[in-house]
């Protein structure tokens, strides 16, 4: 699953480098699905022409799109989701050791502060930020997280079954986390490479950042969003 908001120049070679042949051979049956937010480039085009499906989210926000992306995936009878950002901060070719580890595990977090950092793929700002926020999840909620705002996670069925969300935006990641530590949904982590992102980002690193922590502390509070209470 490829969440996007105007990725037009990176999304063919993201698209390009999944390993559908290898994950054939492992006995998947893969689709790609681009859940986007409201793209004004050819980002949905790019997307319909190379075969995937695409789900044209409402509201806005990488939350809400992946939200909806959830729903989706429970409508059918796949049994594994993998999500990955569609800008070229992530190696596709990857989600095979993602997936070798979701046999032991419900969730599998890629890991890009202990794995291979590109040069210039992350600000010291960024950095420090994805350190301190990681830092405050484990603090606050005790569960072991290695890196809290990867983009590039992969779930079991029973983990998008079990996850408890009510985010809109970056803050995703965040309650993915404490929804994992709070459903008693467990997490391993793989180390990955990250490189420098290609076209223009969409999170701002200190509203962004101050969301996510915002998030992080409400949830020590009020461990269930409203919305999910059924
Ligand atoms: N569906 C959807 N995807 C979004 C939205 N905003 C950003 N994205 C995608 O989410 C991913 C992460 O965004 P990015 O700007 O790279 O943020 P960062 O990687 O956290 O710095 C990218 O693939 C974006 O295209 C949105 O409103 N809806
Ligand atoms: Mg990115």
């Amino acid at each position: 699953m490829l969440p996007t908001l105007n990725e037009e120049e990176a999304l063919e070679s993201v698209i390009a480098r999944i390993p559908v042949s290898a994950l054939k051979k492992m006995n998947w049956k893969p689709r790609i699905v681009v859940v986007d937010g409201g793209s004004e480039d050819s980002t949905i085009e790019i997307a319909n022409n190379l075969g995937c499906e695409s789900i044209v989210q409402w509201g806005k926000g990488k939350g809400a799109g992946m939200r909806q992306a959830f729903e989706h995936f429970l409508t059918t009878d796949d049994q594994a989701l993998v999500m990955l950002d569609a800008d070229g901060t992530y190696s596709p070719e990857e989600m095979i050791d993602l997936l070798i580890n979701l046999s032991n595990e419900n969730v599998v977090i890629g890991d890009r502060l202990h794995g291979k950092m590109g040069v210039d793929a992350m600000t010291p700002l960024n950095w420090a930020g994805n350190h301190m926020l990681t830092w405050l999840a484990v603090a606050l909620h005790g569960k072991t997280v290695n890196d809290l705002c990867s983009g590039y996670w992969a779930f079991s069925r029973f983990a998008i079954e079990n996850l408890k969300l009510n985010s809109m935006r970056f803050e995703i990641e965040a309650e993915m986390y404490t929804s994992c530590a709070l459903q008693g949904i467990t997490i391993s982590h793989v180390p990955i490479s990250y490189s420098k992102r290609i076209g223009e980002a969409k999170l701002g690193s200190i509203k962004d950042g101050g969301s996510i922590a915002r998030k992080l502390i409400i949830r020590r509070i009020f461990p269930i969003p409203h919305e999910a209470i059924e």
